[in-house]
């Protein structure tokens, strides 16, 4: 660790503010160029433990930047990981009121959830479907509390990875029924495709995320817990939002999910 506990509380109650506040910051990294991994993870993990203490939830984790598209368009080279707490979920077909946010976009995702525990390091796709209750469409809205969503890795780990708003829905189906490399998915806002791909464009299995996900938790001493929900990451480019649009999320064989703003 680079940086002393006191600045990690500071920077996170900074970061949380920036987020309860819909105010946007250039990225941390700016004032604290030494910050190292570690840092970055406890300013997360701070953030966390304070909407832990005023009553939140932890439902499940996300998987950031998993597809080149993603990485190519922020111009980064590695996943990071996140959590999800209840006051992110949205439910099928409601608002989102994009004056909470500060610059919304949504991103198309297959999420997982849990049926047992998982527990890395050697966690593998066979591991992560074996555990796998079910899969679903997910649309994760992120609204980086950085600048014009101009960060590096560590800046947007301490962040919580941009997480702001989540919805998942459709038709959920189990993990054997589906080839989740060559499943389809289309984004649409307003009517109109806006995004296009296949899961495979997530690690070549979306199911990779997962795997990397109790890796990285593993050496931390952490597990993905049985019953969690997980994003795995934006299969496309995301795709900026304003109120008045609609999305809808399309995924072969998965049924549809949407969201509206306003
Ligand atoms: C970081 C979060 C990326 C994804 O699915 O790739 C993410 C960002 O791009 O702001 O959630
Ligand atoms: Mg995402």
């Amino acid at each position: 660790m680079a940086l002393n506990q006191q600045t990690i509380e500071q920077l996170a109650e900074y970061l949380e503010n920036c987020q309860l506040q819909a105010k946007d910051t250039p990225k941390i990294t700016d004032t604290h160029p030494d910050m190292d991994w570690d840092d970055a993870y406890a300013i997360q993990d701070t953030i966390l433990q304070r909407k832990l203490s005023r009553g939140a939830r932890v439902v499940g984790l996300k998987a950031g930047l998993t597809s080149h598209a993603k990485m190519r368009q922020m111009g980064v080279t590695d996943p990071v990981f996140g959590f999800l707490v209840d006051e992110y979920i949205v439910n099928e077909g409601d608002t989102v009121n994009t004056a909470e946010l500060i610059h919304p976009k949504v991103e198309p995702e297959i999420a997982f959830v849990m049926k047992h525990a998982l527990k890395g390091p050697g966690c593998h796709i066979g591991a992560v479907l074996a555990a796998t209750d079910f899969v679903m469409p997910g649309i994760e809205v992120i609204d980086s509390r950085y600048r014009d969503f101009k960060f590096d890795l560590k800046s947007v780990v301490a962040d919580n990875t941009s997480a702001a708003r989540f919805v998942v829905g459709g038709q959920p189906v189990r993990p054997d029924s589906v080839d989740l490399r060559t499943v389809g998915i289309v984004l649409e806002k307003n009517g109109e495709p806006v995004a296009l791909g296949a899961g495979a464009a997530v690690l070549g299995h979306p199911a990779a995320a997962i795997a990397m996900l109790a890796n990285h938790l593993g050496r931390r001493g952490q597990e993905i817990p049985a019953g969690s929900v997980i994003l795995s990451g934006g299969v496309t480019e995301a795709v900026a939002v304003a109120a008045g649009d609609n999305v809808t999320l399309r995924v072969q064989g998965m049924g549809s999910v949407g969201l509206i703003f306003a």
